[in-house]
C-alpha cells in the first residue's frame, strides 16, 4: 500500500508543521502533499521548509491565489496519483481530523473503496462547535440526503481515503463543484458508479488555531449544487466510467 494524504491549506500557519510531524510520528508509511493557495500568511513558505527536510515524505503543490477546496483537491488527486499512490487521502490541516483514526482508514479501505469518516453514525460526533454550525453541518447532510436519494449519512464529511481505481474511474472535467460542495458531488458519483462506500465513525473536533474558510457564497454555492446531482448524472449508471 502507497497512501497519499492530500492536504489543501489556506492560512494554517499555526497548524500545518504540527498536523504534518503528528501525522509522520505516526510511521504509517503515509506521503503527503500540500497543495496551497499562496496563503496571505506563509503556510507555503513553512510548507517548502517541511518538504525539504522531509524529503520525499512532504511534497508541495503551490497554485495561484484561492480557488477553492474542490479544485485543490482534483489538482492534489492527479499529481499523487502520478507519484504512485494506491490511495488517497482527504484531510484538513486543522486538526479537526484527528491523525489517530488514520490507522482505522488504512483498515478499512482494504475491504471497501471508499471510506468516509463520518459524525454521524454511532460513535461519531462533534466537538466544540456552536449552534450554528452545527445545524449547517446536520441540515445540510439532511439537505444532501433528500435531494439526492444519497445513504451516506455524512456526505459533506472532508475526512476520506478513495482508492486509487476509484479516482482514475472519474473524469474529474465534470465535476463541477469548486468549494464544499465537492465532498457531496464526490459521495454521489462513487455511489452511483456502484463503489463501496462506507462510513467509519469520527469524532470532528472545531480548529483551536486559525479561522474557518467557510462562508455564506459556499453554503449557497453547495445548496445549488447538490439540488442539481440527480438531472446532472442522468445518464451516469452503475459500474460505467465517468
Ligand atoms: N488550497 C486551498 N485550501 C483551502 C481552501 N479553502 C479551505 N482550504 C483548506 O481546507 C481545509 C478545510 O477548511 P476549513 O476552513 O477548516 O473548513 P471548515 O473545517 O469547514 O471550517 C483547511 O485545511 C483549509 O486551510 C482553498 O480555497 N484552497
Ligand atoms: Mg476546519
Amino acid at each position: 500500500m502507497k497512501p497519499f494524504i492530500v492536504m489543501p491549506t489556506y492560512n494554517e500557519k499555526e497548524n500545518l508543521e504540527r498536523i504534518v510531524r503528528e501525522i509522520l510520528a505516526l510511521d504509517l508509511g503515509i506521503s503527503m502533499l500540500v497543495v496551497d493557495d499562496g496563503s496571505p500568511d506563509g503556510t507555503g513558505d513553512i510548507a517548502d521548509r517541511l518538504a525539504s527536510e522531509l524529503d520525499g515524505q512532504v511534497f508541495v503543490e503551490h497554485r495561484e491565489g484561492k480557488q477553492g477546496l474542490g479544485t485543490a483537491y482534483r489538482h492534489g488527486f492527479k499529481v499523487a496519483l502520478g507519484m504512485g499512490a494506491d490511495c488517497v487521502f482527504e484531510m484538513d490541516a486543522d486538526f479537526s481530523h484527528n491523525p489517530e483514526y488514520l490507522p482505522g482508514f488504512l483498515e478499512a479501505i482494504e475491504k471497501h473503496d471508499v471510506v468516509i469518516g463520518s459524525r454521524y453514525v454511532p460513535g461519531g460526533g462533534t466537538e466544540n462547535w456552536g449552534p450554528l454550525r452545527k445545524v449547517i453541518s446536520r441540515g445540510g447532510s439532511l439537505y444532501a440526503r433528500l435531494f439526492t436519494g444519497l445513504k451516506v449519512k455524512d456526505a459533506t464529511s472532508g475526512f476520506r481515503c478513495y482508492r486509487r481505481n476509484v479516482l482514475e474511474a472519474i473524469d474529474f472535467s465534470r465535476i463541477s463543484a469548486s468549494g464544499y460542495s465537492f465532498q457531496v458531488e464526490m459521495a454521489y458519483v462513487c455511489t452511483i458508479m456502484g463503489f463501496d462506500v462506507f462510513e467509519l465513525p469520527i469524532v470532528f473536533v472545531d480548529r483551536v488555531e486559525g479561522t474557518s474558510k467557510m462562508s455564506k457564497s459556499i453554503v449557497f454555492e453547495a445548496m445549488g449544487l447538490v439540488a442539481g446531482l440527480r438531472r446532472k448524472y442522468r445518464d451516469l449508471n452503475r459500474n460505467q466510467k465517468l
